[in-house]
C-alpha cells in the first residue's frame, strides 16, 4: 500500500480514548492523511455508566458521500470501526462502492464485542450484518469473541489450536482475504495475534508477554496502529507485529494508573510507533 489519503469510518465518543479519537491521531501520526466519516457522536463510549448520550449521524451519510462524488474524492483505503447500526452497513458498501480506489484496501474492524458479549446497545443479529462487511473485506481484525459471533462458533476461553484454527477457517468462509485474530493465546503467560491469509490457508502468529491488565479501547489502538503501519507499505504479518508491540507498550505505560480505566495513554509511545514504521 502506498501513502495516499485513507477514510476512517466509526463514532465519536467524545472521552474514552477509543474509536475516531484515536485513529484519527494514530493514522495521522503514522504519515497517512486521514479523513473521517463518523457514524455517531457519543458523549463517552458504552463501557461508562449508563446515562452516555448518543446522537445516530446514519443520516448524514448519504449526503456527504453525495458532495465528495460531486468533488470526485477517493480513497487509497477505507477502515471501518465500530458502527451505529445495521443500516450503515449498507450505507457503508455503497461508500466503498463510490469512493474506494481500484486498488484500495477495505480494512474492517468489527469493534462490536469482547469477553464473549456484543456491546450495548447493539442488537442481536448485529453480527450478521457486520459479516456482510467482512465478506468484502481485504483484511478483517476481529477479537475472539466477535469472531465467535459472526460465525456462528462457540466462545471458549480456554481452547487449543484446532479451535483457532477452526475459526479462521469459518472467518474465510466470509470471504474476506486476510483474518489478524486478536486475543489468541496458547500459554498463560503470552497473548497474541493469528494472521491467516484465506487464499493459502498459512496462519502464522505473533505473541508478546501478558500483561496482568485488559484495557479498554486496545482494539481500535491495534487496528489504528495496524492501518498504520500497513499504509506505509509494511506486510500484513509485520502491520499486525508493529501493531501488537505498540499496543502492549500502550498497555504497561497505563498500568501504573488506575484512575484511567477508560482507555489506554497511546499518546506517549507514538514516537516509537513511527521508530518501527520508519
Ligand atoms: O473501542 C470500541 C468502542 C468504540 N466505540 C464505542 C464503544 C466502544 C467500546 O465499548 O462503546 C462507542
Amino acid at each position: 500500500m502506498s501513502k495516499e489519503k485513507i477514510l476512517t469510518v466509526q463514532d465519536i465518543s467524545c472521552v474514552g480514548q477509543c474509536s475516531l479519537t484515536v485513529a484519527l491521531p494514530v493514522i495521522s501520526a503514522c504519515g497517512i492523511e486521514t479523513c473521517v466519516l463518523p457514524t455517531a457522536v457519543l458523549s463517552t463510549h458504552t463501557a461508562f455508566k449508563p446515562g452516555w448520550t448518543f446522537r445516530d449521524l446514519t443520516c448524514d451519510i448519504e449526503p456527504i458521500s453525495e458532495h465528495w462524488s460531486k468533488e470526485n474524492i477517493t480513497f487509497k483505503a477505507i477502515y471501518t470501526g465500530y458502527l451505529g447500526s445495521r443500516e450503515q452497513v449498507d450505507l457503508i458498501l455503497k461508500i466503498i462502492d463510490r469512493h474506494l480506489e481500484k486498488d484500495g484496501a477495505i480494512i474492517v474492524d468489527p469493534a462490536m464485542a469482547d469477553g464473549g458479549v456484543l456491546y450495548k446497545g447493539f442488537p442481536d443479529d448485529f453480527p450478521k450484518d457486520m459479516a456482510r462487511l467482512c465478506s468484502v473485506a481485504d483484511v478483517i481484525l476481529p477479537n475472539i469473541t466477535e469472531a465467535c459471533l459472526m460465525t456462528g462458533m462457540e466462545f471458549r476461553t480456554e481452547y487449543d489450536e484446532k479451535y483457532i484454527l477452526g475459526l479462521l477457517s469459518k472467518l474465510a468462509g466470509l470471504g474476506c482475504k486476510k483474518v489478524v485474530l486478536t486475543g489468541v493465546s496458547f500459554d498463560p503467560k503470552k497473548l497474541g495475534v493469528a494472521v491467516y491469509d484465506c487464499a493459502s490457508k498459512k496462519v502464522e502468529y505473533y505473541f508478546n508477554d501478558k500483561l496482568p491488565r485488559m484495557s479498554h479501547g486496545t482494539g481500535d489502538v491495534y487496528a489504528s496502529a495496524f492501518v498504520g503501519a500497513f499504509m506505509n507499505g509494511k506486510s500484513v504479518y509485520d502491520s499486525a507485529a508493529i501493531a501488537a508491540d505498540y499496543t502492549v507498550k500502550t498497555i504497561a505505560g497505563t498500568m501504573d494508573d488506575d484512575s484511567h480505566w477508560y482507555g489506554v495513554k497511546f499518546e506517549k509511545e507514538l514516537p516509537y510507533l513511527i521508530s518501527r514504521i520508519k
